[in-house]
């Protein structure tokens, strides 16, 4: 029914049909989430990394027309240097596919693909949440919808410091999706491992973040599981560090007037000026901690 739709590489095609574990990858974290030429080389080492733990990368984007299941390393390249390349949440995915645009999968748009082609673990920095001023921009992510209605369990470091963490939970708690702390009792903070406060759920072991998502299948539940991985400590920046740094990338956002999916790349890329790079050693850092976890998950689901 997809197949005019989906480009399922040949690794993850033959991977997919012998029942081996496979992660998920998003592309905007590429396009819009890191400079060139680091993108690229994240890009190679985060798929290295979900290899080096005995599971298939599929990374996904869209290119002429057809969402990719699987990028080659000529189109990893590509995509990590091409210009105008479209942000895609759910949203937009329709209308980039139909008229043969290049875009990159935010969070939400990566779990559709992820889910049309059977895969049921994702890795990602980072997931989209409830801004800061919400309550007058009514800006939440439609991240947090789809984790609430499509059935992948996405591995993030937390929802990041430029994000209302608290408004972030409780919207995911009304929606009915398990927020689940990796091997601590705190939310981490993207860059810090703490964030002050206490995680709605803690598991310790990648099987049993795998053994939930098929008891959510089993009894009937739509949606996924939010795995939510601390940064290593030898890579965290403290939250009162960033604090004041966070604050000042929003400010010159709203005196600049950036709105919509513009607000998530300029506060990187600020936060990346405004720490000499620091920000970004952090980012690249905990996307390939967050892969290694994701690789045990999809490894524990194929034994369980
Ligand atoms: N986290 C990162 N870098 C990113 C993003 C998240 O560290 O580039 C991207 C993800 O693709 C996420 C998106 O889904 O930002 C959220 O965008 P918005 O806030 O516009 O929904
Ligand atoms: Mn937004």
């Amino acid at each position: 029914m997809t197949r005019d739709i989906l480009t399922v590489s040949p690794e993850v095609t033959e991977a997919r049909a012998n029942g081996a574990p496979v992660v998920a990858l998003e592309s905007t974290i590429i396009t819009h989430g890191m400079p060139w030429p680091r993108n690229l080389e994240t890009a190679r080492a985060v798929e290295a990394e979900v290899r080096a733990a005995g599971a298939v990368p599929a990374t996904i984007a869209v290119m002429g027309g057809r969402l990719h299941i699987g990028l080659d390393d000529a189109a990893l390249a590509a995509l990590a240097q091409a210009d105008g390349v479209m942000k895609l949440s759910r949203a937009d995915l329709a209308v980039a596919l139909a008229t043969g645009k290049t875009g990159a999968t935010t969070v939400a748009a990566t779990m559709i693909g992820a889910h049309l082609a059977g895969i049921g673990v994702f890795a990602t920095g980072g997931i989209g949440g409830v801004h800061k001023g919400a309550e007058d921009s009514f800006d939440i992510s439609a991240d947090l919808a789809e984790l609430a209605q499509t059935p992948v369990t996405v591995v993030a470091a937390g929802p990041k410091a430029i994000l209302d963490i608290p408004k972030t939970l409780e919207v995911l708690e009304t929606h009915g999706v398990p927020v689940i702390a990796f091997g601590q009792d705190e939310i981490p903070a993207f860059w810090s491992r703490r964030s002050g406060l206490p995680a709605p759920l803690r598991m310790d072991a990648a099987d049993e973040i795998a053994a939930a998502a098929a008891m959510r299948a089993r009894l009937g539940l739509p949606g996924g599981q939010l795995v939510t991985n601390p940064i290593p400590e030898a890579d965290e920046i403290p939250a009162e560090r960033l604090a004041p740094i966070i604050a000042h990338a929003q400010s010159e956002a709203g005196a600049r007037g950036i709105t919509g999916k513009a607000v998530t790349p300029f506060l990187l890329q600020r936060i990346f000026e405004l720490t000499e790079g620091r920000s970004l050693d952090a980012n690249i850092a905990l996307v390939l901690n967050n892969a290694r976890l994701a690789a045990a998950i999809a490894c524990a689901a194929r034994r369980g």
